[in-house]
């Protein structure tokens, strides 16, 4: 999968992608993620991104032919098979979402800023508007690293033990169960013999009713959705 990504202050976006997990998924090459700084798609001398709303208001908004310059040099590249608008008024990211984007080749995402995109881009070009929450950052990089982790991640191969990924929390809309892992027994805090007793049925359906349990007390709006 090739992910390219749109963005103010690309520096913000280096880092997450350059650890573990997913730096491992580029190196395998099952991931590729290309950062593109929108300044250099600037007007004029000063390389002008932003400018201030019609009709007033407080706060800049980023203009609409950088974006659409950046956005279709990448185009004459590539097919998006969806170009991705990271901003807060949007639905917000679930399990489900990330499942579905891992399963394509080339994603396009724009982070926004300040107040965000002219309209006319999110007409124009976007298929699809994430938020990952109801909350204001103050742009949309880490809403973005955070979608391209919960996706990239989802890719086959990119995580060892395929079944890991299956069990995760939301993977079948519930909490995950509790885990352990040695020792048995610290300070008379005991491991539910369940666990310790080899018989694998019964610990699966431990483990569901686990899930279920915390899901109902944490998350019961989870359950209501089904
Ligand atoms: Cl995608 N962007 C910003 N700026 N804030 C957010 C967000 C995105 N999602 C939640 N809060």
């Amino acid at each position: 999968m090739r992910i390219d990504i749109i963005s103010v202050a690309p520096n913000l976006l280096e880092s997450p992608f350059n650890h573990s997990i997913i730096k491992r998924a580029q190196e395998k090459g099952l991931a590729k993620i290309v950062i593109h700084d929108l300044r250099k798609y600037g007007l004029g001398n000063y390389k002008q991104i932003d400018d201030t709303q019609f009709g007033g208001g407080a706060g800049m908004v980023l203009m609409i032919e950088p974006i659409s310059n950046c956005i279709k040099d990448l185009q004459a590249e590539r097919e998006y098979d969806e170009i991705i608008y990271m901003t807060p008024d949007a639905k917000t990211l679930n399990q489900s979402t990330a499942n579905t984007l891992s399963l394509k080749e080339n994603i396009l995402i724009l982070t926004g800023h300040y107040k965000g995109v002219d309209q006319r881009i999110r007409d124009k070009f976007i298929t699809k508007e994430i938020s990952i929450g109801d909350y204001v950052l103050t742009g949309g990089e880490l809403a973005a690293a955070v979608l391209v982790d919960a996706v990239v991640r989802l890719i086959p191969g990119v995580i060892g033990d395929e079944q890991s990924a299956l069990t995760d929390s939301f993977q079948d809309n519930l909490l995950s169960p509790p885990v352990y892992t040695r020792p048995a027994d610290f300070d008379g805090m005991k491991v539910p013999d369940v666990l310790l007793s080899g018989n694998f049925p019964k610990i699966e359906d431990w483990r569901s009713e686990k899930a279920y349990e915390r899901t109902q007390q944490i998350r019961p709006d989870l359950l209501d959705n089904e």
